[in-house]
C-alpha cells in the first residue's frame, strides 16, 4: 500500500483537505515527507494547464491515484440527481472532463458527493437519474480505458448511498468493469456495522481508499483501529492508495507528517 494525500489546486469551502492552493510547493513537502502520490481535488478540469501540472508531476515525482469531483457539487451544484436535467447533463459533462483529465495523469475518477442526494423528488425517481448519469459516466470511461470509484458518504452529506453494501448493489447495477468502490474510514465509522466486514465484502471491487481518523484529523488523532484495518486490508490483496483526506489539524505540515509516521509505521510491523 502506497500513501497519498488530497491537495486542491484552488481554494475550496471543503473542509477536509490539508493542502489548497499553492500546489506546487503543497507537492514538494509532500514528497520530502515520503508520499508517492497526491489525490487532486478538482473543481473545473478546465481551468487546468495539463501541461504545466504533468510537468510539476514528473519534476517531483508523485503519481496521482485519482481525481476529486466534489467541488462541482459543492461549488457549482452539478449532481446526478437535480431534478433539473441540464444541471444533470452538467454533472455527466464535468465528469466527462475529469476523466478526460484523468486520462492523461494516469488517475481514477472520485464518484462522491456528485451523485447528489434525495430532496423533493421521489427517491425512485432521483434513483433512476443517478443510475442513468452513472452508467452514461461508465461507459465514457470504459471509452477512455480510465476507472470511476463510486464512494459511500456518511448520511449527514447525503441521503444516497451511505454504505458499503448499498454502493456494491448501484456497481452490480450499473455493470460496468470500470466501476469500482472507494473506502473512506470516516464516512465508515459513522456507518458500517463492521469496518472489517465491510472491506471484506468489497473484495477485489475495492479500488481506493480515503484515510482519516473518526474525528477526520489525521490518522492516530482520533479512535478508528488503523493497525486492525490496515491489517484487513493486506488480508483482502488490496495494494492501492491510502489517500489521506483529513483536516488541517493543528496546520497542514503537522497533519501530513503525523499520517506519514503513523502508517507506515503500522505498515512497517509484522
Ligand atoms: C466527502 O465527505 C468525501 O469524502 C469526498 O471524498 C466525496 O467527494
Ligand atoms: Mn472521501
Amino acid at each position: 500500500m502506497k500513501l497519498s494525500m488530497v491537495v486542491s489546486p484552488s481554494p475550496t469551502t471543503f473542509e477536509a483537505v490539508a493542502f489548497q492552493g499553492e500546489v506546487a510547493s503543497h507537492l514538494h513537502e509532500l514528497k520530502a515527507l515520503g508520499y508517492e502520490g497526491v489525490e487532486l481535488a478538482i473543481r473545473d478540469p478546465g481551468s487546468v494547464d495539463r501541461t504545466a501540472l504533468r510537468a510539476l508531476l514528473d519534476e517531483v515525482g508523485l503519481s496521482v491515484p485519482a481525481l476529486g469531483t466534489g467541488q462541482a457539487y459543492l461549488a457549482d451544484g452539478l449532481s446526478f440527481t437535480n431534478p433539473s436535467k441540464g444541471v444533470r447533463r452538467g454533472a455527466v459533462a464535468r465528469v466527462r472532463a475529469h476523466i478526460s483529465l484523468a486520462a492523461s495523469l494516469g488517475a481514477m475518477v472520485v464518484i462522491g458527493l456528485i451523485r447528489g442526494k434525495v430532496e423533493e423528488t421521489p427517491r425512485e425517481q432521483a434513483v433512476a437519474w443517478m443510475l442513468e448519469c452513472l452508467k452514461e459516466c461508465a461507459q465514457v470511461a470504459e471509452d477512455a480505458d480510465m476507472r470511476l470509484v463510486l464512494e459511500p458518504v456518511n448520511r449527514y452529506e447525503s441521503n444516497l448511498i451511505n454504505t458499503v453494501e448499498e454502493a456494491l448493489a448501484v456497481i452490480q447495477e450499473v455493470g460496468s468493469p470500470y466501476l469500482g468502490l472507494l473506502a473512506d474510514t470516516f464516512h465508515m465509522n459513522i456507518e458500517e456495522p463492521s469496518i472489517e466486514a465491510s472491506l471484506r465484502a468489497a473484495g477485489s471491487l475495492l479500488w481506493h481508499v480515503h484515510i482519516a481518523d473518526s474525528n477526520r484529523r489525521a490518522p492516530g488523532l482520533g479512535h478508528l483501529d488503523f493497525p486492525r484495518i490496515l491489517k484487513t486490508l493486506r488480508e483482502i490483496g488490496y495494494s492501492g492508495y491510502l489517500s489521506a483526506e483529513i483536516l488541517p489539524f493543528p496546520d497542514p505540515h503537522e497533519a501530513s507528517l503525523q499520517t506519514v509516521r503513523y502508517l507506515k509505521g503500522i505498515m512497517s510491523s509484522p
